[in-house]
């Protein structure tokens, strides 16, 4: 499954520059049109600023890419019907010749295979509340127990069950640690309300952890890097805990199930709070996708 690796990123990669993956599925599914296309160039625009190489990550036409044009990020933005892709799905989507938007799961498979260490996003999947009925828990942590890849994040969506997911994490054997602080983000929220065992404070620490992560060995898994949208671009708590209790209640009565049930929940919040909790998204994943920047940056540094 050779992947197109844009000139661009190639060249950063072959000089070892700075670079990082950026997934497509938050702007095919995680964010309403026509909001998506501009966000997904602004990150971009957000990763050169910092001095690294964005790769934005999606299946085009059977082959997955690493780094896109501006036309091939408008196709993803804006293709009617365009599917989500875990990492299972990858060889499939080859084979049938399709394309598709890859997830956490998936692009963090495609990163590594490429080269690439850092990775933001918003917030990972994880273990879904009503798990002991549905069995639904993202395929990001299985794959994260299995890729060495760095991501940095807002913490796991917060419409999951957050305890759970924690606990699945240590299970499965992936490092966490807060960034800048003790508590777990809550991803429209700055604190999930649970602690991280560890707290990082600058990148060029967190650069370490990696190199450390390489020298001591064992499993090939994955850094998590929750960092937290800053407090006064939060969600406001008391709106987040009553309008996602709403969209829970909607999701079970509507029988919204599977890959559905993540995009459904997100837009539920959207329109319920007047695009609040789309501004907390974007403020989120714009905090993380500066400091993997910098990551980046230091770990191309060492
Ligand atoms: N973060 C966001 N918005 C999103 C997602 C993450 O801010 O839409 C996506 C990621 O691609 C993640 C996926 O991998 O949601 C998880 O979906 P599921 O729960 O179906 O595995
Ligand atoms: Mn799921």
């Amino acid at each position: 499954m050779t992947s197109v690796v844009s000139e661009e990123v190639r060249e950063a990669l072959d000089a070892r520059r700075p670079v990082v993956a950026l997934e497509s599925t938050i702007i095919a599914h995680g964010l309403p049109r026509p909001r998506n296309l501009r966000v997904a160039l602004e990150l971009e625009a957000a990763v050169r600023a910092e001095g690294a190489v964005p790769a934005t990550i999606a299946v085009l036409d059977g082959r997955p890419h690493i780094g896109l044009d501006e036309k091939q990020v408008e196709r993803i933005a804006n293709e009617d019907g365009i599917r989500k892709l875990g990492h299972r799905d990858l060889p499939l989507a080859v084979a049938a010749g399709a394309g598709g938007a890859t997830t956490v799961s998936a692009t963090a498979l495609l990163a590594a295979r490429a080269g690439i260490r850092v990775f933001a996003t918003g917030g990972l999947g994880g273990v879904h509340r009503e798990w002991t009925v549905t069995q639904d828990e993202s395929a990001d942590l299985g794959l994260l127990a299995r890729t060495r890849i760095t991501v940095v994040c807002a913490g796991v969506k917060s419409i999951l069950d957050v305890p759970a997911t924690l606990q699945r994490l240590e299970t499965l054997g992936v490092a966490v640690a807060g960034y800048g602080t003790d508590r777990f983000p809550g991803f429209y929220l700055s604190d999930s309300g649970h602690p991280v065992d560890w707290t990082l404070e600058t990148p060029q620490q967190v650069a370490e952890v990696m190199r450390a992560q390489d020298a001591v060995g064992g499993p090939e898994s994955a850094l998590i890097v929750a960092n937290p949208v800053p407090e006064q671009e939060q969600l406001d708590p008391e709106l987040h805990a009553r309008v996602l209790a709403e969209a829970l209640r909607a999701c079970e009565a509507e029988g919204v199930t599977g890959q559905a049930v993540t995009p459904f929940l997100l837009d539920h919040l959207v329109r319920h709070t007047d695009g609040a909790s789309l501004e907390a998204n974007l403020a989120a994943v714009r905090g993380n996708v500066r400091l993997a920047a910098r990551i980046a940056a230091a770990w191309a540094g060492a």
